[in-house]
């Protein structure tokens, strides 16, 4: 029998064999379930961070397993080459879940937003009547939309896209949450084919625009007639509080982007949903992916959605993410380290002063670790709390205590 290996000798090994495109927290987990996560010594934690969102369902949500366990001993993969049973079925009915009426499904967020813009271009194009080559999105700056070439084109974040250029033309960035900025281009320039934007920015640190920020947006873009496309990866599917963080200021999209929790984290599964006028530009041979589509993706992301209404994920994460707001906001007053918290629903981030000590976030969730809580900084000040959404009041209680008492062992030194 071969002997278990430690979590030193498992983050040797990945430090050793693997490309070193991550700095993860000196954590190996083996094991999850719901709000929790084993390491491969047996130590349990509450998983704050929900692999960026993705398992808003909780870890291994059963039912999510059985569809997967089901679907994998029948039919996994044929390729959109034939029909499957499975996704016709899921495109029924994911684009009546959300309101849309066609969906193209893809893989990965990145996939996804890339075939949003090339379906906006194509739209610009064939629809809008944009000469050749002329068309513009655009972009928010501190926007977080992935990781391919033409993405990190309109990155504003150095180490995202230093020395991957040449780049791809075609992206306007403007400031987030400033309106104004998105009416000064639009009047300015005719060739504008869509505006992509976060309804939050998850990578800016759970960033939260002004109330009216997108329905306003949203409005600007319909006179000009220019598409207003939400990558919802991050923010969608009950994470903010809401079914879609656009649901707030009551916008439906003209082009949704969905990833992450779309699975549950069983599998990655992401979609692009419009109407047809809009998704019809797209004939066959012109887009496509080997595993789009296909049926195992196609079952598991129906048990996915079915959870997220089952079990009343949306308002879980309106309810307990006030509380936490609420707690946490109390908390900072009294503290020298806690600056603030911001967020919504369950997607929330709590700024740090690190002016006396750079790396006092890094080391607050390291501290986190052993008390058994996961979280992640960003922008080496914040620190992004991002719990399943299955999570109660019981246990997120636990967790305040947790990152109080943590934070204040802090105060002293
Ligand atoms: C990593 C951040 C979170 C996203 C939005 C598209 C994608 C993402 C709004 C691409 C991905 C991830 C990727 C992950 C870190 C993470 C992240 F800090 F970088 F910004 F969640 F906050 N649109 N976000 O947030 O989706 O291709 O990854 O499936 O390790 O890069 P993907």
């Amino acid at each position: 029998m071969e002997s278990k290996l430690s979590s030193l000798h498992l983050m040797e090994l990945e430090n050793q064999y693997g490309a070193h495109n991550y700095h993860p927290l000196p954590v190996v987990l083996e094991k999850g379930e719901g709000v929790y996560v084993w390491d491969v010594e047996g130590k349990k934690y509450y998983d704050f961070l929900s692999a960026y969102s993705a398992v808003n369902q909780g870890h291994c949500h059963p039912k999510i397993i059985n569809t997967l366990i089901e679907q994998a001993k029948k039919l996994t993969l044929t390729s959109r080459a034939f029909y499957n049973s499975e996704l016709g079925k899921y495109e029924e009915f994911i684009t009546k879940y959300f309101g849309f009426e066609k969906v193209l499904p893809m893989n990965t967020g990145a996939e996804a937003v890339e075939t949003a813009l090339k379906l906006c271009r194509k739209w610009g194009y064939e629809k809008k009547g944009i000469k050749e080559d002329q068309a513009h999105i655009i972009v928010c700056e501190n926007n977080f939309h992935g990781r391919t070439t033409t993405i990190v084109s309109f990155s504003v974040d150095a180490d995202a896209y230093t020395h991957y250029g040449p780049f791809t033309p075609g992206f306007i960035k403007i400031p987030y949450n400033d309106v104004h900025a998105l009416q000064s281009v639009l009047e300015q320039n005719s060739n504008i084919a869509g505006f992509l934007v976060e309804p939050i920015q998850g990578e800016a640190g759970a960033y939260v625009p002004d109330d009216g920020y997108l329905k306003a947006c949203y409005d600007l873009c319909k006179e000009k007639n220019v598409l207003f496309i939400a990558d919802e990866v991050q923010t969608g599917i009950a994470r903010t509080g809401k079914l879609l963080a656009c649901n707030y200021d009551e916008v439906q999209p003209d082009i949704l982007i969905l990833g992450k929790a779309l699975s549950g984290g069983a599998y990655p599964v992401s979609a692009v949903l419009s109407n047809s006028e809009i998704m019809d530009v797209i004939k066959p041979g012109q887009h496509g992916s080997t595993f789009g589509g296909n049926p195992l993706a196609a079952a598991i992301a129906i048990a996915a959605l079915k959870v997220i209404e089952e079990e009343n994920l949306a308002s879980n994460a309106y309810e307990l993410g006030k509380i936490f707001r609420d707690e946490l906001t109390k908390f900072c007053k009294d503290s020298k380290i806690a600056e603030f918290v911001r967020g919504k629903g369950l997607l929330n981030a709590l700024v740090i002063n690190n002016s006396t000590y750079k790396n006092l976030a890094w080391e607050i969730c390291l501290k986190l670790k052993e008390n058994g809580l996961l979280a992640k900084p960003t922008h080496t000040n914040i620190i992004r709390f991002a719990p399943p959404l299955v999570i109660n009041e019981n246990q997120l209680q636990e967790c305040l205590e947790i990152i109080k008492t943590t934070i204040r062992k802090f105060e002293t030194i």
